[in-house]
């Protein structure tokens, strides 16, 4: 038995308000799907953050109605849960519950309080376990527990089980979780996760763990691991008891060429950087930083729209006058540092915290629009 597991598409994300970025996702989204059907699994998992926003573009609920239609056509089932991101800030109706009413996509574990947030299946004569919960924040953590132990229970009486869950694990993601590992319950084949947007995987208990990662870099902190484990999604052949993971790359992923130049020496390194980048189907994305006495910035400004304006996407400047007094770093307390625990006890409200969670990543990438958009959305959800 074999099953594909994707996860994080964030489709309708448009990264620095660059249309070519919204199109990107859809493209890498369809080359998966592509490749899926390629494979044929007997179901495919989706563990959440399929959207980028709970009020997704429609553009994106049509990527995601024609990819999973594919997939159902051809017989394969499609099963997901929401992420933090595609998950309503308050009791509204996911965009999935369309793609549910259109037949593309069973939800799992959308009320996990409520309802029973798993299905069995029949798969050639085997009983199959599909459980999942969706995104939770870290104050429902102990009822979350609650439920997986529960779920563990069940899990032995089962063939093959599975678990998709769309949250952090503090072992393996100190900076951000939402829960330890032994909370996990045994006894499940393959735990599907989502949320953490690098590609990880490791033996866990009965089965295995696996964080399918997201399939285009969603913030610019992917790019080294983009360039040592790939990004797609996974094959999960369940055919024995301990489920064999295969990595599935997609080809279609924009470059970003993130760089340090000094002043003195930019035309010359924005000649190398032209030269470079002129072999690329797609025009990648340039971080530029700046470093030097004295800076021009009008001047760098010119050299770039000479040397580089058709060869790159766009770029991102930053600049370093040396001498200067460097600015304040927290990257290296970060270690020690939760970035949203620290929102929460300034802010004393875990809804506004995400809210300002969310809007330093964005501010952070420079995306002010979508800042924007983020901050009227909530404030209407919430009056
Ligand atoms: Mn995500």
């Amino acid at each position: 038995m074999m099953i594909a597991h994707i996860t994080d598409t964030h489709l309708g994300y448009r990264q620095y308000n660059l249309e070519e970025r919204e199109e990107d996702i859809y493209r890498l989204f369809n080359e998966a799907v592509d490749k899926i059907l390629r494979e044929k699994p007997d179901l495919v998992i989706h563990t959440g953050d399929l959207f980028d926003q709970s009020r997704p573009p429609v553009r994106a609920l049509l990527v995601a109605y024609n990819g999973f239609k594919k997939l159902v056509d051809k017989g394969i089932k499609v099963y997901g849960i929401l992420g933090d991101h595609d998950s309503p800030k308050r009791r509204s109706t996911p965009p999935h519950r369309l793609l549910e009413e259109l037949g593309v996509i069973r939800v799992i574990g959308f009320n996990p309080f409520q309802e029973k947030p798993y299905v069995e299946l029949e798969v050639e004569g085997k009983k199959i376990l599909v459980a999942g919960i969706r995104s939770l924040p870290k104050k429902y953590s102990a009822n979350l527990v609650g439920i997986l132990s529960r779920l563990g229970g069940l899990a032995g009486g089962y063939d093959r089980s599975i678990l998709m869950l769309h949250q952090g694990i503090k072992e393996h993601f100190p900076y951000s979780y939402e829960l330890e590992l032994k909370d996990l319950p045994g006894g499940f084949n393959y735990y599907a996760l989502g949320h953490i947007h690098v590609r990880t995987w490791f033996r866990y208990k009965t089965g295995v763990v696996g964080y399918a990662g997201s399939i285009d870099i969603i913030r610019i902190d992917e790019w080294e691991d983009y360039k040592k484990n790939g990004k797609g999604f996974y094959l999960v052949d369940l055919s024995a008891d301990t489920p064999v993971i295969h990595k599935v790359d997609l080809e279609g992923i924009r470059k970003h060429v993130i760089m340090e130049v000094d002043y003195k020496l930019l035309e010359e390194e924005l000649r190398k950087i032209s030269q470079r980048v002129s072999t690329e189907k797609l025009k990648p994305i340039l971080h530029l930083t700046v470093k030097g006495r004295r800076i021009n910035k009008a001047n760098v400004h010119r050299l770039l729209l000479r040397l580089l304006q058709n060869k790159v996407l766009s770029w991102r400047l930053r600049f370093e006058e040396e001498g200067a007094p460097p600015p304040p770093s927290i990257v290296k307390g970060l270690e020690k540092i939760d970035i949203r625990e620290l929102l929460k006890r300034s802010l004393g409200d875990e809804e506004e915290a995400e809210l300002a969670y969310r809007l330093l990543e964005l501010l952070g990438e420079g995306d002010t629009r979508a800042a924007l958009e983020l901050t009227k959305k909530y404030y209407e959800e919430k009056w």
